[in-house]
């Protein structure tokens, strides 16, 4: 038994936003049904393609575990059939640009007259304001919400990360919002709207930036790489590898860094450990020098500190430096590139790297539900072909009949998908 078994998902969701959130619901046991236009599909499907003729990384990677219909929610068949399925489902979840459910014929008032138990979860660009009619994508929202302002080195321009906090940060707020929603209902008895803006996804994980803001106006912000020579404007500055909490931190250089772009470990200077760093390092001296023995001492000397900390990394791989300095309680982390991690026993073992089987593109890695439930257990299965489930759908959620689907056909309101399942 899967946590959400029995919940049924109607997922107009496409790209990326969207599309996250409901394989998280999925792998916890929803039945998804992605939603697709005919002959078309998820735009995603033919991105950044790596094997002709098959399905994309992009797409598989975030379409495991659904079952794909395709449907026209243009034509009158397709409308018709589009309201059962409204009917049929708990949850609803789109990320169309603002405005294009409604301008299908389904507004929220719509939806709630079908199916007053329907929780429509909707991902957008903004909230309500200024920018609520733009369309957005992951690096937009990481300009919005504070994440590429405070991103880089003082000295370079503003810088967007790798990780998808705009995206998947956000396709994850709106499963939580849908989650909840699911548990009010059990009480009401009634479904809600759900809005989750990527502006206020990304905001929300730059929590500890709107932090700094507010203490910038209390003095300088010494715990930055700016304190003590650089100059503080009015705005929070980018911190470069500084970390974002009360324990300075850095990244160094560890032995071979000079060829191996990934040869660096993140070291925090840890106060109940100083001693401990100290001693690693050969520097016993600082343990008891007042210009160094405490935490507020050390704050402007962070770079010399930090310097010399660097000297004694350089001359082990990170990984050596992890086996000295963990079990001397020192908290640190090797920079892994993606290959290691893709190679890593460990993740393979619980789950978070998991190889699949494609029919038309062979095995492939995709990284598995990141959130362990100890009475819910989640395989990941392959991402469906376009169209794959259509027929299985028609009759098996809407009780259509063999003469019904070939009408459906004929109309052009579902597609008729040739499928390449032969392979599987
Ligand atoms: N049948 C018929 N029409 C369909 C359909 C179906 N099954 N599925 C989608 N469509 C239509 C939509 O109704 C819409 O038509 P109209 O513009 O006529 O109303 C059209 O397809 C395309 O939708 P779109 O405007 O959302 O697509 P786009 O590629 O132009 O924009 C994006 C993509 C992501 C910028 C936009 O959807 C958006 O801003 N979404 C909200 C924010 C978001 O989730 N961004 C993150 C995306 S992941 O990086």
């Amino acid at each position: 038994m899967k946590a959400l078994e029995g919940v049924r998902i109607l997922d107009m969701t496409h790209v990326q936003s969207g599309p996250t959130c409901t394989q998280l619901l999925a792998w916890f046991g929803a039945d998804v049904i992605k939603v697709e236009r005919p002959g078309v599909g998820d735009i995603t499907r033919g991105q950044l393609q790596d094997i002709e003729g098959a399905d994309s990384l992009y797409f598989t990677m975030l379409n495991s575990n659904k079952r794909s219909i395709t449907l026209n929610t243009k034509s009158d068949k397709g409308k018709e059939i589009f309201e059962g399925l409204i009917k049929a489902c708990d949850v609803m979840v789109e990320n169309f640009a603002p405005g294009a459910i409604d301008r299908m014929g389904f507004p929220w008032e719509r939806i709630q007259e079908l199916n007053p138990r329907m929780i429509y979860a909707s991902v957008k660009g903004f909230g309500p304001g200024p920018y609520e009619d733009c369309k957005v994508y992951e690096n937009v929202a990481q300009c919005a919400g504070g994440a590429a302002s405070t991103t880089g080195f003082d000295d370079g321009p503003p810088l967007v990360t790798g990780a998808q906090i705009g995206d998947s940060g956000t396709g994850l707020h709106l499963a939580l919002g849908i989650v909840t929603a699911l548990y009010q209902r059990e009480k009401t008895g009634r479904g809600q709207r759900v809005l989750a803006a990527m502006q206020d996804g990304v905001l929300n994980l730059c929590r500890v930036k709107l932090r700094d803001q507010q203490r910038l106006t209390h003095g300088p912000l010494k715990e930055y790489p700016q304190y003590p020579h650089g100059e503080f404007g009015p705005a929070v500055p980018r911190s470069g590898n500084a970390s974002g909490g009360g324990q300075p931190g850095w990244i160094l250089k560890c032995r071979g860094w000079e060829t191996d772009p990934d040869a660096y470990i993140y070291f925090i200077t840890q106060a109940p450990v100083w001693g401990r760093i100290c001693k690693v390092i050969g520097r016993e001296e600082w343990i008891e020098d007042p210009d160094y023995a405490t935490a507020e001492a050390r704050l402007p000397r962070l770079t010399e500190i930090f310097d010399a900390i660097e000297e004694w990394t350089k001359t082990k791989t990170k990984f050596e430096v992890m086996e000295t300095l963990n079990p001397l309680d020192i908290p640190c982390g090797p920079i892994l590139s993606l290959k290691e991690i893709a190679e890593e026993p460990s993740l393979r073992e619980t789950g978070t790297v998991v190889e699949v089987d494609h029919p038309t593109r062979g095995s492939y890695l995709t990284v598995g539900n990141p959130i362990k439930l100890s009475d819910s257990p989640s395989d990941v299965s392959r991402s469906p072909l376009l169209g794959e489930h259509t027929d299985e759908i028609l009759s098996e959620v809407l009780g259509l009949n063999d003469g019904e689907i070939a009408d459906a056909k004929a109309s052009g309101a579902v597609g008729d998908e040739p499928r390449n399942i032969a392979a599987e």
